[in-house]
This record gives C-alpha cells, structure tokens and sequence, in this order.
C-alpha cells in the first residue's frame, strides 16, 4: 500500500498504534516511559504522533510530535531491553535509540521488515 500524496513524503506503511519508548538521546540514556502512539513510515524517516492522523494529514511538521530519521540508522530485534514480546530497537545516526512494541508478532514484523528496507534504501540513497 505504498502511495504518493503530491510532494509531501511517500508514505510506505500507513499508520498504526505502536508502543514507543526512547531508551537513549545522542548516546545518553534515558528513563524508559511506554508511550501508545501512531506512527507513519514514509521513504525516509518514522514519525509518531499522540494522536491518530487522518491520511489526509500525514506529513512531517503537521502535530508530528516525533520525527525519527533512518538515514544511516539500524534496527535489531532485542529480548534483553524489555520484559515485553515482540521488541526491536531503533538507533539513529545520533545515537538516540528506540524501542517499538506491540503485542502481535505479525504487526511487529511487519514492522520491522518495512523499517529495515527503508533504512537499507535511505542509507544506500
Ligand atoms: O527497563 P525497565 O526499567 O525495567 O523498564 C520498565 C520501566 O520503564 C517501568 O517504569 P518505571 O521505571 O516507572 O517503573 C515500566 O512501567 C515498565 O513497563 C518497563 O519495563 P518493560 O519490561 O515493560 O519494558
């Protein structure tokens, strides 16, 4: 379902609830806190938003509250940052790192199969 919205970002996987955690800001770690949020993948970047966006509002700098960028990032499934299932991390090329969770292993790897691809794709770019 990967569709163009004249000029604003390609969004490849439309928005979902996923439980986000920032562990770490530029290589300083910080108190977990699960936040529910929506969150959008477009050809480069991963953004949340507190609340849900209708399509016709998914771009950067329209309430994002969070705008993660993938460019040079990695992503890694982890057992040990949480007690939670189905937790990867992402680490930006800051350094900042965050955990994205939800309960169905299918949502998750959806997940996270679409993010690898976009931070392969936007690193090679
Ligand atoms: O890695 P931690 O510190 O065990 O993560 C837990 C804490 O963030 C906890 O909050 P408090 O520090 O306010 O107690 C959360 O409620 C837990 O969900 C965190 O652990 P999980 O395993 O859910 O990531």
């Amino acid at each position: 379902n990967v569709f163009s919205t004249g000029g604003e970002p390609l969004v490849q996987l439309k928005g979902e609830h996923l439980n986000v955690a920032k562990i770490s800001e530029g290589g300083k770690k910080q108190r977990k806190n699960w936040t529910l949020m929506w969150t959008v993948l477009t050809s480069d970047q991963l953004l949340f938003y507190k609340e849900r966006q209708q399509e016709t509002s998914q771009k950067p700098g329209n309430k994002t509250d969070v705008v993660l960028p993938l460019c040079g990032g990695v992503i890694e499934w982890t057992t040990e940052k949480s007690s939670r299932k189905n937790v990867f991390q992402i680490t930006t090329n800051t350094g900042s790192e965050y955990l994205l969770q939800t309960d169905s292993y299918s949502t998750a790897s959806k997940w996270f199969d679409a993010i690898r691809k976009t931070i392969d794709s936007s690193t090679k770019a």
